[in-house]
């Protein structure tokens, strides 16, 4: 945590950060995964994340969006009176992930670039669980579980946004640092601040946007540059982690830039190849053909 993180001088949030950061080094591939009880303060900070975003989603996100947050609150224990566990998104028989087969993994925070998207390729998705600071509720400087719970989950039950997902982590898998520098800026301006053409209009998909009130607002506002999804020239262009994105890249379809990931992907030079082994649960390293 650095000093301008909102619960950098709260020595009661750092230890329940903590706590929190412990049961994801404990957990282990195959435990079932943790289950947090919230407080009272962190189920507090979740209900005004939530009912303030909840009112913007109907004109500003995405129909997947939409329809998988209507089943999560139908089915999985979403709403604002509670924050939902992610085995109930991932593990339990009702879980809304069954559709894609996408797996949650907790993690303590931010991995690298490269162990993250790796990750994408096996329909791995690795998920914090602490909540952001209660005086900061509009923003996070980091994911947590609301950016990961109301932001990822819901566009992680879509099929066609699924396989663009891990689209891109499989183009990650033996790239070189470079090519994962511009695979991480792919996943940026997609994932996280992604927007996309639907019935004419622009929508939100990206879940840093989904997850912050302001920049989703801002986002589908006149005031940002929008420009088409096109991976050459997305990969290069510099992004903004402090402020609102001055640039969005609006996509046709999930299909689209799924197709268009996967041409990109295929032109990638690879220092190795690698394959994954499912007897040994391992990844192999090939020859170069
Ligand atoms: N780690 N836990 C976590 N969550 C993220 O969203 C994440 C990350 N590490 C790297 C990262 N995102 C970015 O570099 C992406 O652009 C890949
Ligand atoms: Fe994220």
């Amino acid at each position: 945590m650095d000093q301008e993180h909102p619960g950098y001088s709260d020595p009661e949030y750092r230890k329940r950060r903590a706590f929190i950061s412990e049961l994801a080094f404990r957990h282990k591939q195959g435990d079932p995964l943790p289950t947090v009880e919230y407080t009272a303060e962190e189920v507090s900070t979740w209900r005004e994340v939530y009912q303030q975003l909840r009112s913007i989603y109907p004109s500003l996100a995405c129909r997947q969006f939409m329809d998988s947050l209507q089943q999560l609150e139908k089915e999985c224990g979403y709403g604002e009176d509670r924050i939902p566990q992610l085995r109930e998104v991932s593990c339990l028989p009702e879980r809304i992930l069954k559709k894609t087969g996408f797996q949650l993994r907790p993690v303590a925070g931010l991995l690298s670039a490269r162990d993250f998207l790796n990750s994408l390729a096996f329909r791995v998705f690795q998920c914090t669980q602490y909540i952001r600071h209660s005086s900061a509720p509009m923003h996070s400087p980091e994911p947590d579980c609301c950016h990961e719970l109301l932001g990822h989950i819901p566009m992680l039950a879509d099929k066609e946004f699924a396989q663009f997902s891990q689209e891109i982590g499989l183009a990650s898998l033996g790239a070189s640092d470079e090519d994962i520098e511009k695979l991480s800026t792919l996943y940026w301006f997609t994932v996280e601040f992604g927007l996309c053409k639907q019935n004419g209009t622009v929508k939100a998909y990206g879940a840093g946007l989904l997850s912050s009130y302001g920049e989703l607002v801002y986002a589908l506002s006149n005031e940002p540059e929008y420009k088409p999804f096109n991976p050459e020239e997305t990969a290069v262009q510099p992004y903004q982690d402090q402020t609102y994105q001055p640039v969005y890249f609006v996509s046709e379809s999930f299909e689209d830039a799924k197709i268009k990931m996967r041409r990109y992907s295929a032109a990638i030079k690879r220092p190795f190849a690698v394959r994954y082994d499912p007897f040994t649960c391992s990844m192999e390293v090939l020859d170069q053909p």
